[in-house]
């Protein structure tokens, strides 16, 4: 991506919150984390931070226009799921309307609620008999989340509230050292628009309602501009907040971060790039379009290893299909009731080692 300037404007962590403004609702959600953290330190109970979702970058103040990374929100709020079952109390950092834990199983267009309804002889509204079973479990687990107050969601929508949220959200957790974990499967975006550099009105693509924005005080030009009846954008790279987690916020919880690629022959050497870069504790790739079926855990001892589930009723090997997830039957097993509970092992490895120091 192009540098304003010519210039390496790469911000750190000092410039980007002192110019990146605080969301309105910050210190809101840091309390309701922080005596949420506080009861579950209280009872030595393990914490983990599930991120989920993707992050906006906002082309306007009062934003019409925005860029999206991708992410429905399964990984993250199926993984919560299952952190809740094996004890963790979980602290979900989610995008605003991805898919939440529990709720999942019945939202959005392929699971619509009302598809599980039915009217019985009485003309009330009940369940269907079919799914009565699975669906009264899927209550129970939401029930008792609610009872032990182990789930707490907390909204974020901009890249810039993600990662003000993060950090708040990590000093909090600070207390509880080595029970901490981070379990980053948000896809956030690598490039923003930093608060100088945004417009505050809709960009106009109309040449007869374009404004000149160009300013000669010297102050950084607006990161999206009409050239003509062209859209010009130019980003600014988002500071490398998993460095600032691993190195400042952070430094004595289990930190795992998912690594996305599109292209397989990329997947191992990025993970263990990763990896190396912010010598965090467990980087776990996965590709698009074979995500729901396989993932490459790739942690600091240098160990790699993939997890694959059973592809639905076809015999083949999930790689022959990595080109085509058209082919795929959808898994059998949720990979995350394989993943989570290895996360954990490690984590409980970590736990045993700060102990014995
Ligand atoms: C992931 O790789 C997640 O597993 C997915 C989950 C986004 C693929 P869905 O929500 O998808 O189940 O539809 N998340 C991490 C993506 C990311 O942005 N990683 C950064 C990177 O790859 C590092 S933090 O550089």
């Amino acid at each position: 991506m192009a540098q304003q300037n010519g210039t390496s404007e790469q911000s750190t962590e000092p410039d980007y919150f002192q110019t990146n403004p605080k969301p309105p609702n910050l210190d809101r959600q840091i309390t309701s984390a922080r005596s949420f953290i506080e009861q579950h330190a209280s009872q030595d109970r393990r914490v983990a931070l599930v991120t989920s979702g993707g992050t906006t970058v906002p082309l306007e103040n009062q934003t019409v226009r925005f860029i999206d990374n991708f992410s429905a929100g399964t990984r993250g709020a199926t993984s919560a799921e299952y952190f809740l079952e094996a004890g963790y109390a979980v602290i979900f950092l989610h995008r605003q309307f991805s898919l939440l834990p529990y709720s999942r199983h019945y939202s959005h267009s392929t699971n619509c609620f009302l598809d599980f309804m039915t009217h019985n002889d009485a003309g009330a509204v009940v369940v269907e008999s079919e799914y009565q079973q699975q669906m009264a479990q899927v209550l129970s687990r939401y029930r008792k989340a609610k009872q032990e107050n182990t789930l707490l969601l907390l909204p974020f929508t901009t890249v810039n509230e993600y990662l003000w949220l993060l950090r708040g959200l990590a000093m909090q957790m600070q207390p509880l050292g080595a029970n901490g974990l981070f379990y980053l499967a948000a896809a956030v975006s690598d490039f923003f628009v930093p608060a100088e550099r945004m417009v505050e009105h809709k960009i106009q693509s109309s040449e007869d309602f374009q404004e000149d924005l160009t300013n000669g005080s010297g102050a950084r030009a607006p990161a999206a501009h009409m050239d003509g009846k062209r859209l010009v954008i130019d980003l600014d790279p988002v500071p490398k907040f998993l460095k600032m987690l691993v190195d400042g916020w952070a430094p004595r919880s289990m930190i795992v971060s998912f690594k996305l690629e599109t292209d397989p022959s990329l997947l191992a050497r990025k993970a263990r790039y990763a990896l190396e870069k912010y010598s965090h504790h467990l980087v776990i790739g996965n590709l698009l379009n074979t995500r729901k079926w396989e993932v490459l855990f790739v942690s600091a001892d240098g160990g790699e290893r993939w997890i694959r589930v059973p592809a639905g009723r076809r015999s083949h090997s999930v790689t022959q299909w990595h080109q085509d997830s058209a082919h795929l039957e959808e898994p059998t097993i949720e990979i995350e009731s394989w993943i989570v509970p290895e996360v954990a092992k490690e984590h409980t490895k970590m736990i045993e080692k700060t102990l014995s120091k």
